[in-house]
């Protein structure tokens, strides 16, 4: 019976790859110059695809990036022209119609400011407007909320400076046309640093990117964003159990098993496979056991990418 689920569960994965490896993933970057945008997001996928700069300005105006993580396109839109002080309402409408003209769907949106601003600034607020005018308060389903620089507040510090300056900016968020509170309270946040692989409560920021992205990404880059990742998720000795390892014949040169790029906690397990779940069979709830004898023989088989991704499928349940 869980065997059948299961078989069911492959089928509807498969059925759904050639349409996921057409599509391109469009992430749209917002924040002020020098936030961390560009390393941010080279750091979650795991290569240089923005441009970091160290002392000036790299991005000026809408620029766009296009790269690839195992077959998959990605295209990272930078808006860094959006938070400068705007002083004409007609380069407002100028700068709408370039955005307007140049994005025609998000698949991820994130707004980016450094953890230790006190206050949301107004040429933040006016990007959080003007791009809510120019795609429509539905682009917020697909935001997260990132804070850079997580290490510049203290550990006692942090807890509270993450919760008042998310609260600030879902608010200012809230504010735009047809947003409110409701939509604007479900955006989660995080906070990253890219000069560091932990935050200040001593928790590995970069699966809690991942885990968030993914949770909000649009249904049409569920499947796309997840191929593309997946062999960041797992390496190919982490989905072993350890008395696997143990008799194999380098048993003790493999005593560590190499550790995917991004690991994931139980919780953000939990995350990811409710939003596989959802995209797969909606409702469908598939139970656990079961889900490997069959994900993982057809994981091998398959290989490459693809194969990982139907890998990953049966270590996430396992
Ligand atoms: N320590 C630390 N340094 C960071 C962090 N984020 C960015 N930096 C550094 O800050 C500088 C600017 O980072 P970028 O990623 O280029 O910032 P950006 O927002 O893309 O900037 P523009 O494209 O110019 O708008 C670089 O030197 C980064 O290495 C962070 O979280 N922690
Ligand atoms: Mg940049």
């Amino acid at each position: 019976m869980i065997e059948q689920q299961a078989q069911k569960f492959l089928e509807a994965f498969q059925a759904k790859l050639p349409v996921a490896r057409e599509k391109k993933l469009v992430f749209l970057l917002i924040g002020r110059t020098g936030v961390g945008k560009s390393s941010t997001v080279n750091a979650l996928m795991g290569k240089q695809i923005a441009e970091v700069g160290d002392y000036e300005a790299t991005t000026m105006g809408v620029e766009s990036y296009e790269s690839e993580l195992d077959g998959i396109k990605f295209q990272v839109i930078d808006t860094p022209g959006l938070c400068d002080d705007i002083e004409e309402a007609e380069r407002d409408q100028q700068y709408l119609d370039l955005m307007r003209s140049k994005i025609t769907q998000i698949d991820s949106m994130w707004f980016v400011s450094p953890l230790n601003d006190t206050r949301v600034r107004s040429d933040e607020i006016q990007a959080i407007e003007l791009i809510s005018k120019a795609f429509g308060s539905k682009v917020w389903e697909h935001a997260i909320i990132i804070f850079t620089f997580a290490n510049s507040v203290s550990a006692v510090k942090y807890p509270e400076a993450l919760k008042k300056r998310t609260e600030l900016i879902r608010k200012a968020i809230a504010k735009c046309e047809d947003v409110g509170l409701v939509v604007a309270n479900e955006i989660p946040s995080l906070a990253v640093d890219t000069g560091s692989e932990i935050t200040p409560d001593g928790e590995k920021w970069l699966g809690e990117l991942f885990t968030k992205v993914f949770s909000r990404i649009s249904e049409r880059g569920t499947i796309p964003f997840f191929l593309a990742m997946a062999d960041s998720l797992k390496s190919p000795q982490s989905g072993k159990k350890k008395s696997e390892l143990d008799s194999t014949p380098y048993a003790s040169a493999q005593a560590s098993p190499q550790k995917p790029r991004i690991e994931l906690t139980q919780e953000q397990k939990k995350e990811v496979k409710k939003r596989i779940d959802a995209s797969i069979i909606p409702g469908l709830a598939i139970a656990g056991s079961g889900i490997g004898s069959v994900f993982g023989p057809a994981g091998a088989a398959i290989g490459g990418g693809i194969g990982a991704a139907i890998g990953l499928i049966a270590w996430l349940w396992d």
